[in-house]
């Protein structure tokens, strides 16, 4: 915001207090002073800095929010936080409307230029009794900074002896500023399908977090998931089945679109993945003609991986690749396009780097940044292309002698779709069964020597052989998903198992009102709620 407009706010606040403070009307307030250590809130992830100064600023009936009205976005994500208070607390919180009678306290959305505020998803909070200002560069870091109000918002109200419900917030001064600028999870829809709505929810819950990607793995042996203009049997066969001869399901353009704007409203990019050149039986059986491995392909429904290849010596098949990449890339706004690459077992690894380097070139000529799975390092990518290390050491030292920025997947303690042990009843094993704690206990910024200026951030990915509802995804995404999104924003010497424990087991009765399903881990002292588990699970 230009340095008048913030003046000109400033001034309508000073205007809104002096206002309220002189309403005959003012009701009695009555806050409980039990809960105002701003310092041991529950807030994951962790802030960069937080100073408590125990006093408390009541969220109540008499509050409104006001944001900057000219920088873009900004109303919105007053509008968002609006309507999380309002699900929470049933208050009906005005945004931006100037005459409110008895007005007490006021939310203060701003944009600011402040060089104090670090990168675009930065923000600062300061909370005192009567007002709380929220300051960022961009509606992102706006976005981020509603998060964190949003989780200190008490669950329930305190307000025994007032005419009205108070929920108390407790004041005080946080900095915060992620560590790592990619902050994802995956989803794999090809193996099994997930609804749009399922999407949707676990955008929701990722966003809670602080997450700013979503990884969709759309094609894979079993399905192919995204409708395709060019080329329509790859959804009228390839989207036919999925693991285990379920019906199987695709996103039309216009759902992909729906996913895409209501992650947007999140700050949310969607990152759309086509694996290639393995992974494409689904492909190979709608067109026959991309098929390289000698054998008639047919639908599967099985979960054996590595025997699929297109035949990157065909033309037909980059004109085909072409087609893929231009129209989903028209379709998403975000600059990545992830081209799979991973175990191409049956693709000759001459032909599997030309056709790395052939695709990058297509994904460029849609002005897409590539992204691939840690084994398109072997070819001669370009220095903006993006290596995902799930496992290869040696692929991952070859992305840095490149110089190259890395995506940190690693599936020993990143993979979501590990089991927690093994009495998990969903979930592979093959990497490693990852408990609760080890999922958060490790350092994303040293692991195998991968030196930080070479990390980008963090990802998650679930993959679905083992899970086809909505409640098994969240039995392997939760908790440890909410772990991630520590790993990605808080630093090294922000993280402490046995502190972020506490504020895990506190986030039970948020999880219990989203409705989700988590693993209730036996390594935390779930709070309870009215939704408790009562079957606590091992891990
Ligand atoms: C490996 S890791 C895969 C996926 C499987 C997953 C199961 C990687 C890039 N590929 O095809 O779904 O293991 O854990």
């Amino acid at each position: 915001m230009k340095n008048s407009t913030f003046i000109k706010s400033l001034i309508l606040l000073l205007a809104i207090m002096v206002f309220s403070a002189c309403t005959e009307e003012k009701k009695k307030r009555v806050i409980n002073f039990s809960k105002t250590d701003l310092a041991s809130e529950n807030m994951i992830p962790k802030p960069l800095k937080v100073t408590a100064t125990n006093g408390g600023f009541a969220l109540d009936e008499f509050t409104a929010i006001y944001t900057s009205e000219n920088a873009t976005g900004f109303e919105a994500v007053g509008k968002f936080l609006a309507k999380k208070i309002k699900a929470k607390t049933d208050l009906d919180v005005q945004v931006n409307v100037n005459e409110i009678p008895n007005l007490e306290t006021v939310i203060y959305i701003n944009q600011s230029d402040s060089t104090e505020i670090e990168g675009a998803e930065g923000y600062q909070l300061y909370i005192t009794p009567d007002s709380v200002i929220l300051n960022a560069n961009t509606a992102a870091g706006a976005f981020r900074g509603i998060q964190t109000i949003r989780q200190i918002i008490p669950e329930t109200s305190n307000d025994t002896l007032s005419s009205s419900k108070i929920w108390t917030i407790p004041t005080g001064k946080i900095i915060d500023n992620p560590q790592f600028s990619y902050r994802g999870s995956m989803l794999d829809v090809a193996r099994h399908f997930f609804s749009v709505a399922d999407v949707k929810k676990y955008i929701d819950m990722l966003a809670y977090y602080k997450y700013n990607v979503l990884h969709l793995h759309l094609t894979d042996d079993q399905g192919w998931r995204i409708e395709i203009k060019s080329w329509p049997l790859l959804t009228e066969i390839g989207g036919s089945t999925e693991v285990g001869g379920e019906s199987g399901g695709f996103y039309t353009q216009e759902e992909y679109k729906d996913i895409i704007a209501y992650a947007a409203e999140r700050h949310i990019l969607i990152i759309p993945e086509v694996d290639m050149p393995g992974h494409t039986n689904a492909a190979s059986v709608s067109y026959p003609f991309l098929n390289g491995n000698g054998i008639k392909p047919e639908l599967y429904e099985g979960t054996q991986v590595g025997k699929s290849t297109f035949d990157t010596r065909k033309d037909t098949v980059y004109a085909f690749v072409d087609d893929i990449v231009r129209e989903i890339s028209a379709l998403t706004p975000g600059p990545y396009f992830h081209i799979g690459g991973d175990e191409s077992h049956v693709t000759k690894k001459n032909d599997y780097i030309y056709f790395v380097e052939k695709v990058e070139k297509i994904v460029q000529k849609h002005g897409k940044i590539m992204i691939g799975w840690d084994e398109v390092a072997i070819a001669n990518i370009d220095s903006t292309s993006i290596p995902q290390f799930w496992g290869s050491k040696k692929n991952a030292e070859l992305a840095i002698k490149k110089g190259l920025k890395i995506i940190m997947s690693p599936a020993k303690k990143a993979y979501l779709d590990m089991q927690y042990d093994t009495l998990s009843k969903h979930g592979l094993h093959w990497a490693a069964y990852i408990p609760t704690d080890t999922a958060y206990v490790w350092s994303p910024e040293r692991y195998e020597g991968i030196p930080i200026e070479n990390i980008l951030g963090v990802e998650a990915p679930l993959w679905s052989e083992t899970i086809s509802t909505i409640e098994e995804l969240e039995y392997l995404a939760f908790p440890r998903a909410i772990g991630y999104s520590e790993l990605s924003w808080s630093t090294q010497e922000n993280r402490d198992w046995e502190n972020y424990k506490v504020r895990l087991a506190n986030q039970a009765p948020y999880l219990d009102r989203m409705n989700v399903k988590y693993y209730p881990s036996a390594l935390i002292d779930w709070k309870k709620s009215k939704y408790t588990y009562t079957e606590i699970e091992k891990d």
